[in-house]
């Protein structure tokens, strides 16, 4: 079993509705269960400006599957959800699934990069995270609530306290 830290962000649609069904899910991958679930929160977009405020969560899921066979079942998932893949990198999404850690695990793979390149700079990635693993140390040994007193919340806040 590996437990990994799966970040959820939506600003398109009905982003707490699709929170609520990506949570659903992510439960029924196979050998895999969602053992814990942060707030949501809305956070300032992160790139493109003129685009509405992101719904973010981070889920903690449970799994027996290889890396990449997650990222398939993922990805399916974010497609299943209407997501189409375009070049623009940081523009609005329905859903976007994101692994940020898996266990200790370090993977760079033109698929898959763990940690989740920009989780140690991110606001909507770190706070999430915190209320549901507050003591967590990453893989190079740093710690998250070291990382906290250094990133400024930007505006971020509660969206709904629990879904
Ligand atoms: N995701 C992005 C780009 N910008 N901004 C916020 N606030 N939250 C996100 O999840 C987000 C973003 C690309 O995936
Ligand atoms: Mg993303
Ligand atoms: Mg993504």
């Amino acid at each position: 079993m590996e437990h990994v830290y799966i970040a959820i962000g939506s600003n398109l649609g009905k982003p707490l509705k699709q929170a609520k069904n990506a949570i659903i899910a992510l439960n029924t991958i196979p050998t895999s269960k969602v053992i814990n679930v942060s707030s949501t929160y809305r956070t300032k977009p992160l790139g493109i400006q003129n685009q509405s405020d992101f719904l973010n969560m981070v889920i903690l899921l449970e799994t027996n599957l290889k890396p990449e066979i997650l990222l398939n079942y993922i990805q399916k998932i974010e497609f299943n959800f209407g997501r189409i893949r375009k070049n623009e990198r940081w523009g609005p999404r329905v859903l976007d699934i994101d692994i940020m850690l898996l266990g200790n695990k370090t993977i760079n793979t033109p698929r898959l990069i763990i940690p989740h390149y920009g989780l140690k700079k991110r606001e909507f990635m770190l706070y999430p995270l915190s209320e549901i693993a507050p003591d967590l140390v990453f893989p190079d040994g740093e710690l998250l609530s070291k990382i906290l007193t250094n990133t400024p919340r930007n505006d971020l806040r509660i969206w709904a306290n629990s879904i």
